[in-house]
């Protein structure tokens, strides 16, 4: 073992190691709070000076990290932020959790990757290990990150220098799974930079799942996310199939779910949602198209994924059809936002789609979602209704998106004239009722 691995494995072990987290997102703030409790000595950069002075302070901007945690440890010296990445250059340890979004064109932007790794690049210095976080397509961290990282050509990765890929597996707002008891899944470049990693990792996490690379590691979380996306498409068809055959899709669903083995519920929806699942499988669709493969799974559950607003909106024009009304100049009311229920994020929101199609055939539009008071996207700018049931009571349809679970479904049932309930949010309210239509 190489002196430098013994030495940094040793502080990992023992915790003197000094650790930098590089973004103070969704998750690198719980991650750099987990590690600073753990006992390792943390420092968090961040190029947005609002959330390092909010952390410096002893307050935490993110609903998964309690105040009281940063205010005692910051008050203990064990976290601390900054702009500056020359703290790296202290650092024996550096996890990077930055933001891999798409671009308009659907394609992966690295620029957070490729930026991030420029800046830190001067102060690599050997003893120390590197995992990247980021949710990113398979080869990543070996072909773009490693270059950009030993360009100051006196480190050897795997025996003075170590780097991993670590997925993120942070679903803001969850309780029971949190960062510290979620399995961690750890891949290096080379089997001693997946040793370092784990050691890195197993001081602060309850399990940590070695695997043999970094692309291993990077596919992992892209299975995870792509498994969803695929049999939310799988079940959004079953809805459309059902449909057609006049069959109710939920109650067909929920006896499926009876199966005890070989069976997981899914739901079907007004389309798909969130900061993951509708981003992280386009990597790997993108990444195998430079391969000349097409990820076929990935396409055609998009595509239907992608639909379901337009197919809700036709719903929506059915309902008014039947009760000679036009779409144009109708007055519809959107129940919630939010891209899921009882949180507060309309990233990628399938309601965003809706209201826009709703929209474009000249409806009046407006909205009500108790956790987004405003919603301002592209040509949307609207305000939550004030009062919820004075605006149920006076629109030609309500549409329910997101079933926030606060909403009285029997009232809302009750005052509505025509509802569009595309959540089976009425679900156990027994409403043959044709005012209603659903998914
Ligand atoms: N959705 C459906 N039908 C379903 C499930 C979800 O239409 O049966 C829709 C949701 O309404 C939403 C979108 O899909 O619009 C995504 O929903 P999600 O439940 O997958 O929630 P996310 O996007 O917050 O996913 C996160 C992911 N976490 C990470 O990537 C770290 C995912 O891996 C988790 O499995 C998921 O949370 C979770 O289980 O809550």
């Amino acid at each position: 073992m190489s002196i430098h691995k013994k030495e940094l494995h040793k502080k990992l072990v023992d915790r003197s190691a000094r650790v930098v987290v590089l973004g103070l997102g969704y998750v690198g703030l719980p991650l750099a709070a987990v590690l600073a409790e753990a006992g390792f000595k943390v420092t968090g950069v961040d190029p947005d000076h609002e959330k390092v002075s909010l952390l410096n302070q002893g307050i935490s901007y993110i609903d998964d990290v309690d105040t009281e945690v940063i205010q005692n440890l910051t008050s203990k010296g064990t976290l601390s932020a900054t702009n500056d990445f020359s703290a790296v250059a202290e650092a024996d340890a550096v996890s990077i959790c930055v933001p891999t979004p798409l671009r308009k064109t659907r394609d992966p932007d690295m620029s957070f990757i490729v930026d991030v790794s420029e800046s830190i690049a001067p102060y690599i210095h050997p003893g120390m290990v590197v995992v990247l976080e980021s949710t990113t397509y398979p080869g990543t961290t070996r072909e773009l990150l490693l270059p950009k990282l030993i360009e100051s050509g006196n480190l050897v990765v795997g025996e003075n220098f170590f780097l991993a890929f670590s997925p993120e597996r942070v679903d803001p707002g969850r309780e029971n799974w949190t960062t510290i008891n979620t399995p961690k899944v750890v891949g290096g470049i080379t089997p001693a930079c997946t040793e370092i990693a784990s050691a890195f990792y197993e001081g602060a996490m309850e399990t940590v799942v070695p695997v043999s690379t970094t692309e291993v590691a990077e596919m992992t979380k892209l299975l995870e996310n792509t498994y969803r996306m695929v049999n939310i498409g799988l079940v959004n068809e079953m809805a459309i199939m059902c449909d057609r055959m006049g069959i109710n899709v939920w109650e067909v669903i929920d006896a499926a779910a009876t199966k005890p083995f070989g069976f997981m519920k899914f739901t079907p929806g007004p389309g798909l949602g969130g900061h993951c699942i509708p981003i992280d499988p386009l990597f790997l669709s993108w990444k195998l198209k430079s391969l000349n493969y097409t990820a076929r799974f990935i396409e055609l559950a998009s595509e239907i994924n992608t639909n379901m607003p337009r197919y809700v909106v036709n719903k929506v024009q059915e309902a008014l059809n039947d009760r000679q009304k036009a779409l144009k100049n109708s007055q519809i009311l959107i129940l919630g936002a939010a891209y899921k229920p009882d949180i507060d994020d309309v990233r990628e929101s399938p309601a965003l789609d809706v209201i826009g199609l709703l929209q474009q055939n000249g409806a009046e539009v407006k909205y009500h979602d108790p956790f987004i008071p405003q919603l301002k996207h592209e040509n949307i700018n609207l305000e939550s209704v004030p009062d919820l049931m004075e605006a149920v009571e006076s629109v030609d349809c309500v549409v329910i998106i997101t079933n926030h679970s606060q909403y009285d479904y029997q009232r809302i049932y009750e005052k509505a004239s025509c509802i569009m309930d595309a959540r089976n949010a009425l679900g156990d309210i027994e409403v043959d009722d044709p005012k209603v239509t659903r998914l």
